[in-house]
């Protein structure tokens, strides 16, 4: 049987997840409707939505799914088991694209502004994205990954993917959007985990070009 918005509350409540006041989006002038945020700090599917948020004025209220009552409260809410999930316009809402489109159609894009190919941009970047994490969470459960068909072909994808986005550039040092926050997410998040060599995908500049950016600077990966 599924829960309505205030029975998730009551559960959600009822475990006691600390709510990271602390890491609520950098404080903006203009607060819109707000957010509460399932997901952890260390995610860049999660940092995605918490850029994406910070850039429109959206206030983010986020719920750490990292501790155990946290991942109770994720299986509770979601059957894909998965952050970030959104409680956002009166909805439960799964996955950081699905977060985004609902925020900008609740907000617009704000400084975001949309590129011809962002979607293109952005699935490939989540393909390498998923191709570290499944390589990140097999070495975590003591998985002997490394050396094998299966790692080498994710590091290759990886790659592949680095170097189309890098050359000719079809991410911008001058331009905000979608495809930059998401890559940037990505890129810092292999680095933190040392998960893939991230010096080697010719980005630097990208990455450079954004690190300063309040909605970065404020989101960095930290366990
Ligand atoms: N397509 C999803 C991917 C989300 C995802 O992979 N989240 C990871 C954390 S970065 C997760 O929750 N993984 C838990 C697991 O695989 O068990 C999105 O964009 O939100």
């Amino acid at each position: 049987m599924s829960m309505g918005i205030a029975q998730r509350e009551a559960f959600v409540d009822g475990l006691r997840v600390p709510d990271q006041d602390d890491l609520h989006a950098a404080s903006v002038s203009r607060t819109l409707a707000g957010m509460k945020l399932f997901g952890t700090t260390t995610s860049p599917y999660v940092r995605r939505v918490r850029i994406v948020a910070a850039e429109l004025g959206v206030e983010v209220e986020l719920v750490n799914t990292a501790t155990e009552p946290g991942q109770a409260a994720l299986r509770a809410m979601s059957p894909i088991w998965k952050v970030p999930v959104a409680e956002l316009g009166g909805e439960l809402v799964f996955d950081s694209r699905e977060i985004v489109a609902r925020l900008f159609a609740l907000h617009g894009r704000g400084p975001l502004a949309p590129v011809p190919a962002e979607a293109n941009l952005v699935n490939a970047i989540d393909a390498a994205t998923d191709a570290v994490i499944s390589l990140f969470y097999l070495r975590r459960d003591g998985v002997a990954i490394d050396g094998t068909p299966f790692a080498d072909r994710q590091l290759a994808r990886t790659a592949a993917i680095w170097a189309w986005l890098a050359g000719p550039p079809r991410l911008s040092t001058t331009a905000f959007g979608l495809a930059e926050v998401s890559a940037i997410c990505a890129l810092d998040w292999m680095e933190f985990r040392h998960a893939y060599p991230v010096e080697g995908a010719g980005l630097d500049a990208v990455r450079a070009a954004w690190r300063a950016r309040p909605s970065v600077a404020s989101t960095l990966p930290r366990a």
